[in-house]
């Protein structure tokens, strides 16, 4: 049996927590059990109370107002803890897909990928304002050239990840996530895949992207590069690292 517990950052998102709480599969296979941790980042609102009535298992509370990167971090080490053999992490505006969870997660059920990115891009993107797309564009091909490989979708909030991954990843800011993450995580040599996922733009709550967001982004992608370049990349067993985690499971 192997346990996936569903990783979902909260920052005062009780209009659509707890629709993405019901939406996730709990028992779509017979080898998996699903748990689901909330980590509310300082929320001042009733996202608690609302996502363990919508059947969250577990709730991780900061007591301020930490971050996203904060959040995903500390929820997924939290998973690690826990005895995760994989973790997804989801959003809790409810603008991904929950009920696509099992096939976010299944190229790391069967073992064929550590790291698994839900692109948006793969299908049509309705919504989306043209700024925002430009951006997304603009970053996931800084990506693409940093680490020589392709992706179509490098800010999605919806992720897979192995337990060795949970292990050994890395964010480097507390503000974000998104692409110092995947550096992080594919610069240590853990493979990479996608999976195309349907998605709408948020309805409800307050988008968390603001100007500061480029000028916060760009120097933690520069660190992390750096870092992936000076550290990761030196070490005598990279890239065989993926290959003797996976067998350590
Ligand atoms: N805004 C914000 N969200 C946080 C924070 N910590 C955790 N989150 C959660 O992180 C997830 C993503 O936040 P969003 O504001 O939707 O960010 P986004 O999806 O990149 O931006 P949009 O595309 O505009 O929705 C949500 O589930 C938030 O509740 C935080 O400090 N600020
Ligand atoms: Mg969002």
């Amino acid at each position: 049996m192997k346990k996936l517990i569903v990783v979902i950052p909260a920052f005062n998102e009780e209009a659509s927590i707890a629709k993405v709480i019901k939406k996730i599969p709990r028992h779509f296979s017979p080898q998996v059990k699903v748990e689901v941790l909330v980590v509310n980042d300082g929320s001042v609102d009733q996202t608690v109370s609302i996502a363990k009535e919508a059947g969250a298992e577990y709730i991780l509370s900061f007591s301020v107002n930490r971050g996203l990167g904060a959040a995903v971090r500390e929820g997924l080490k939290e998973a690690y803890r826990m005895g995760a053999d994989l973790a997804v992490m989801i959003d809790a505006d409810d603008e991904y897909p929950a009920d696509h969870i099992p096939r976010v997660a299944a190229p790391i059920l069967t073992k064929e990928a550590d790291y698994v990115l839900a692109s948006r891009f793969k299908r049509r993107v309705r919504g989306m304002k043209v700024y925002r797309r430009l951006g997304n564009y603009f970053f996931t091909l800084l990506q693409v050239l940093l680490l020589k490989r392709w992706l179509s979708d490098g800010q999605t909030g919806l992720r897979a990840f192995s337990r060795s991954v949970l292990r050994d990843m890395d964010i480097i800011h507390d503000y974000n996530y998104a692409q110092v993450m995947t550096i992080n995580i594919v610069g240590q040599g853990y493979r990479l895949s996608e999976v195309d996922i349907p998605y709408k733009v948020r309805e409800t709550g307050k988008s968390f992207i603001t100007f500061r967001y480029v000028f916060k982004v760009f120097p933690a992608i520069w660190r992390e590069w750096r870092r992936v370049k000076m550290e990761y990349k030196r070490r005598p067993d990279y890239p065989s690292l993926p290959t003797t985690s996976t067998q350590n499971k």
